[in-house]
């Protein structure tokens, strides 16, 4: 079964968003996250699944996100996307949208779930199997400075998870990174209106 990514901008201590949005205003870095969630092979497309609030975090003008296809959850029954593109299905629950994904994505390629914090719990709890999909990346821009520390929504410290004393998570190179993207990636701390931040990826060990 294919593997999922997730993709995420954090700070050290795991803030996310605050009041709806993004905590910080960084192009480049959004920039990232649009070229890697859309590079995919000629003639193939990714699919980004998605929280209710997270959809409704992006401006309309800029949703559903181009040359992707758009899976939105929500248990509402009657929750309406309010887009006439088809490249947005509304999904129940996180299986039914990736069976959706599967299903309404001729070439699929790359499956990246890009939040918010409620998603990012639930995908990283499907557990490793050969047969059902589960995550296996995690691709994580690293807010360094300044803390942000008014963020309102954080996610879990999955990368510090251990069984048996052992970390489940462990970072990749640099190389790998851009290897597995599949374009040149800025290396380092990078700054941006006064934010440091760094590009990183996170491979499951165990
Ligand atoms: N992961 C990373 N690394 N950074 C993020 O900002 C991020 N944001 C979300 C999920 N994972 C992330 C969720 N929030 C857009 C806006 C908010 C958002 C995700 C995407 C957005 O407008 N994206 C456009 C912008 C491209 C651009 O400005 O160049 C896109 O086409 O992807």
């Amino acid at each position: 079964m294919s593997p999922l990514t997730i993709i995420v901008a954090a700070t050290k201590a795991n803030g996310i968003g605050i009041n709806g949005g993004l905590p910080w205003k960084l192009s480049k870095e959004l920039k990232y996250f649009a070229q890697a969630t859309t590079n995919a092979p000629e003639g193939h497309q990714n699919a980004v699944i998605m929280g209710r609030n997270t959809w409704e975090s992006i401006p309309k003008k800029f949703r559903p996100l181009p040359r992707r296809k758009n899976i939105v959850i929500s248990t509402n029954p009657h929750y309406n996307l309010d887009t006439i593109s088809t490249s947005a299905v509304l999904a129940h629950n996180l299986k039914s949208a990736l069976e959706l994904s599967h299903a309404q994505t001729p070439n699929l390629n790359r499956e990246f779930i890009i939040g918010g914090a409620t998603l990012y719990t639930e995908a990283i709890k499907l557990p490793p199997s050969p047969t059902e999909p589960y995550v296996d990346r995690v691709l994580l821009t690293r807010i360094l400075a300044p803390d942000f520390k008014e963020c309102d929504v954080s996610m879990s410290d999955f990368l510090q998870e251990e069984i048996d004393g052992k970390k489940v998570w462990a970072r990749a190179s640099h190389k790998e990174l851009e290897e597995w993207v599949g374009f040149g990636v800025a290396e380092g701390e990078l700054e941006e209106n006064g934010v440091t931040y760094e590009f990183q990826m996170w491979l499951r060990g165990v």
